[in-house]
């Protein structure tokens, strides 16, 4: 009898990718109504099953199929329901339903397994409006600070507040601390988000390690005045010296490494932004990757150090709030070889490579060794409304997923 049913498992993908923000294609932001209701279809689809449903402090959705064992660490099959704006049809929610689907799976075989299956969507994986990414998982490694939960967003709301509309209780982060011996593998599937296992024609991708992101928000502090009465030689310009922190952020993130780098501004608020007003205040915010902590540093600390000149000679304001750092991770050898030998039990096209994305995998690799396997995703792209995955593609790496875990309890 075959165990993953493909077209099941495909509906469910697309059941809840159809749950987004009107007008914002396949949007379901962190602590938004849609989110939770996302959430909800999700708890249902697990009651369903048979599962036994948590919602913890941190708002994690956990779904569990208790093994015959319980005194046994627990197997996490794991990743996130939010999104980036204006993309995430496949982003998260595939590992997550693959996970369903594998708990479907073996609840309808009467699989009964020693350990103890735990699905899980992890809270807020995307960068949120607060400015944190991981939110969930790093309840579960216990990076997840008093300081954090008190990042605000726009409206000055802060993310403690957000954890309690998703349904968490942030007085009670604490209990969601995992132990390091209760968890016995982390498990998640993944679109790569890139263009590597296309190019290199392969239907399933053992990842080698996960990149690290240093991330900041940069305040640029000028002088807002009139844009037709204030001559050029007279200006304290914010969005100009910010534009030439930008740039200068490319250019040294773009310089040759031992390891590949990349550095990104993908949120850029100009005030008032008028158009005949010279820019007073930019708030922005900074990203730098690399599989190499050194390399991050390396980077990080020219950008901070030409940020910091370019402040002086523009005689404009200039903070620095240094808001996340996840460590890079390499996946051990014995869970590369546990899950190439279950992929290649399914396709012959499998490659190893690295992962440019970060992941929950990043903060569960604190607790657990974790593997990750990735398929391939349209034109090599993500976070954007056409993302898009195969139906048999995304068959074969949960299939390859289940074939891994049966073989690690063995
Ligand atoms: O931003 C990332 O790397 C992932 O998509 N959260
Ligand atoms: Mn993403
Ligand atoms: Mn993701
Ligand atoms: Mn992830």
């Amino acid at each position: 009898m075959e165990l993953i049913n493909k077209e099941r498992l495909w509906e469910t993908v697309h059941a809840l990718a159809a749950i987004t923000i009107e007008g914002k294609p396949w949007t379901r932001r962190s602590f938004t109504a849609k989110y939770n209701q996302g959430r909800e279809w999700l708890m249902n689809q697990m009651r369903e099953i048979g599962l036994e449903v948590e919602m913890d402090a941190a708002s994690n959705v956990i779904g569990r199929l208790i093994g015959t064992d319980p005194s046994l660490p627990s197997i996490v099959i794991g990743s996130h329901t939010d999104t980036v704006p204006d993309g995430g049809r496949f982003d998260g929610i595939a590992g997550v339903l693959a996970g369903l689907e594998i708990a479907r799976s073996l609840k309808e075989q009467s699989i009964q397994l020693k350990h103890t299956i735990e699905i899980v969507d992890f809270t807020a994986e995307e960068p949120s409006e607060y400015g944190l990414s991981t939110v969930g998982s790093r309840a579960w490694s216990g990076n997840l600070s008093e300081e954090m939960l008190s990042y605000t967003n726009s409206d000055g709301q802060t993310l403690a507040e957000a954890i309690s509309f998703a349904g968490g209780n942030p007085n009670e982060i604490e209990k969601c601390k995992k132990v390091k011996d209760k968890i016995a593998l982390y498990l998640e599937l993944h679109i790569e988000q890139g263009p590597v296992l296309l190019n290199k024609n392969a239907n399933l991708g053992v990842v080698t390690g996960i990149v690290g992101i240093q991330r900041y928000k940069i305040f640029v502090d000028g002088l807002p005045n009139h844009a037709g009465t204030t001559p050029m030689d007279m200006r304290n310009d914010a969005l100009t010296a910010a534009s030439e922190m930008t740039l200068a952020l490319e250019r040294i993130a773009g310089g040759k490494y031992e390891h590949p780098v990349v550095g990104t501004v993908g949120v850029f608020n100009n005030f008032p932004n008028a158009s005949n007003v010279v820019p007073g205040k930019v708030e922005y915010q900074v990203e730098i990757r690399s599989i190499s902590e050194e390399v991050i540093d390396r980077v990080a600390s020219q950008f901070l150090a030409e940020a910091d000149a370019i402040a002086e000679r523009r005689k404009v304001g200039l903070k620095i709030e240094n808001v996340s750092r996840s460590k890079a991770i390499i996946v051990n050898d014995e869970i590369k070889q546990l899950l190439t030998n279950a992929c290649r039990s399914i396709t012959d096209h499998v490659i190893e490579l690295p992962s440019g994305a970060g992941h929950d995998a990043n903060q569960m690799s604190l607790l657990a060794p974790v593997g990750m396997i990735f398929i391939p995703c349209k034109d090599g792209r993500s976070h954007c409304p056409e993302e898009w995955a195969e139906k048999e593609d995304l068959y074969l790496g949960t299939k390859a997923m289940l074939n891994a875990v049966l073989e690690f309890v063995k």
